[in-house]
């Protein structure tokens, strides 16, 4: 088999091991891992000596030309992936919001055509359900048929769906190849909290952060695994926040029930005093990122297994937009841009020692993959899958700033934050797509990406 490009002298990182390995690749495919493999005279070799060779991140949560908020999220398809790509994230799995009426296949229709001429990396989809009324609930069957197998549920705003349709959605999913994600938070203390606090002129950013107080959150989570278990569907929490849900989830999965979780960098590092800063507003996201002992749950869980992705939720506003609720907070955009620090982010954290490198990999990129139904393409440094590959290098040292990012936004909550080592190259099915910074890729060269039927069950959760 020729070898178009030879990753030659870099250690492989995988989501159990690191050896030092050379990793071939024929057109879109990784094609051969060993010692001393031989380049073809035409073979492109790319020296990695002091460099890791790692799968793409898979960013499982993103919000891209999102209408949310009373605006649309800041980055589209093309920006978004592009700055995806210049932290190392080949995959992204966006939000699609389900109109009122809409059938699943109708929703994939309409946004595809939006995502496919834009995005420069791979892209899949989760939908967001809203209705389910008239018979749309058997569509979801023909989503998962056209490679859409995860649905999401909102408990808040004023698409959530009721008690009753996250039950009745969560049921079905079992018999037909469906993974039910939830954003847990408990509506009703919301809309009281917030109202509250709003009528006793209590309106700073600091407030967006106690009408969704830890037990908000907690609450909620507690109420999602009691009906998962109930229904025997398994049932994957986004963006987990708070140490009472982290408790629920790992005596859930105790127990022996497939609940799975994923949290977000913003919950890892940062706390909740960051809603007490001058630019509180600009990190004002729901669920909320939360207090010192949450966050060490959130740790814990990581290490633990019991938290098994890291996803961004990028959700990102302008800073005029985030202003409009300068003076009440319920006027805030919800959502913060993270696409292009997840992976920089979590491999600093590796090598600083607070988890190993296969974790950040497992948790960014294998896990991800295992989970959605993409493990025969994406994931992992492995023979036959797709050569979504980024070179790393440790030694690299990085203060993340908004000027040096490749997205729309004018601002980020990691401005100022440093990172031990950076990706030096990002590849998407053997096309370079970023170096030292620079895009190199193309609008339109992304493409959908089917994933398999998911079906999680007990034993899963020993590999996951
Ligand atoms: N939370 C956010 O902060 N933004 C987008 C949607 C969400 O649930
Ligand atoms: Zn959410
Ligand atoms: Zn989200």
């Amino acid at each position: 088999m020729i070898i178009d490009i030879l990753f030659k002298n870099g250690s492989v990182v995988t989501d159990s091991a690191i050896f030092k390995a050379d990793v071939a690749v024929t057109g879109e495919k990784i094609s051969q891992i060993g010692l001393n493999i031989k380049p073809d005279p035409a073979t492109e070799v790319v020296d990695c000596k002091g460099k890791l060779i790692l799968p793409g991140a898979i960013d499982a949560h993103t919000h891209l030309a999102m209408p949310f908020g009373g605006t649309i999220s800041t980055d589209d398809y093309e920006t978004g992936t592009r700055s995806a790509a210049a932290g190392g994230t080949t995959t992204v799995f966006d939000f699609i919001l389900q109109d009122f009426g809409e059938t699943f296949p109708d929703a994939i229709r309409r946004r595809d055509a939006i995502a496919a001429p834009q995005a420069v990396v791979d892209y899949s989809f989760h939908i967001a359900v809203k209705d389910v009324a008239g018979g749309l609930l058997y569509t979801m069957e023909d989503a998962v048929k056209m490679g859409v197998p995860s649905f999401k549920v909102f408990m808040v705003y004023d698409f959530g769906v009721t008690d009753g349709v996250f039950y009745e959605v969560l049921d079905h999913s079992k018999s037909i190849g469906a993974l039910i994600a939830v954003h847990a938070e408990n509506n009703e203390l919301v809309n009281y909290l917030s109202n509250k606090y709003a009528s006793e002129k209590k309106t700073s950013a600091w407030y967006h952060y106690l009408s969704r107080p830890e037990f908000v959150e907690g609450e909620a989570d507690v109420r999602a695994i009691q009906w998962a278990k109930s229904t025997g569907a398994a049932l994957y929490i986004v963006h987990l926040a708070n140490k009472q849900g982290v408790d629920a989830v790992t005596a859930a999965r105790d127990e022996g029930y497939p609940i799975f979780a994923e949290t977000c960098p913003q919950y890892l590092n940062f706390t909740s005093d960051v809603y007490k800063r001058p630019d509180g507003i600009n990190f004002v996201c729901s669920p909320p990122i939360k207090g010192k002992a949450s966050q060490q749950a959130l740790w814990d869980g990581l290490t633990r297994g019991d938290i098994q992705t890291v996803a961004t939720d990028h959700c990102p506003f302008l800073k005029s937009e985030k202003k409009w609720g300068a003076k009440d907070f319920r006027k805030i955009p919800n959502g913060c841009a993270g696409i292009e620090n997840m992976y920089p982010y979590m491999l600093s954290e590796a090598g600083k020692g607070r988890i190993s490198f296969s974790k950040a990999v497992g948790v960014c990129a294998t896990n991800v993959a295992k989970i959605f139904g993409l493990a025969h393409k994406k994931g992992a440094i492995a023979a036959g899958l797709d050569a979504d590959i980024v070179v790393y290098d440790p030694k690299a040292k990085a203060t993340i700033s908004n000027k040096q990012m490749h997205g729309a936004t004018d601002h980020t909550i990691w401005e100022g934050v440093t990172v031990k080592g950076y990706p030096e190259q990002t590849w998407s099915r053997g096309r370079l797509v970023v170096k030292n910074g620079k895009f190199t890729g193309a609008k339109g060269a992304g493409k959908f990406v089917a994933c398999k039927p998911i079906k999680l069950t007990t034993p899963d959760i020993g590999n996951l």
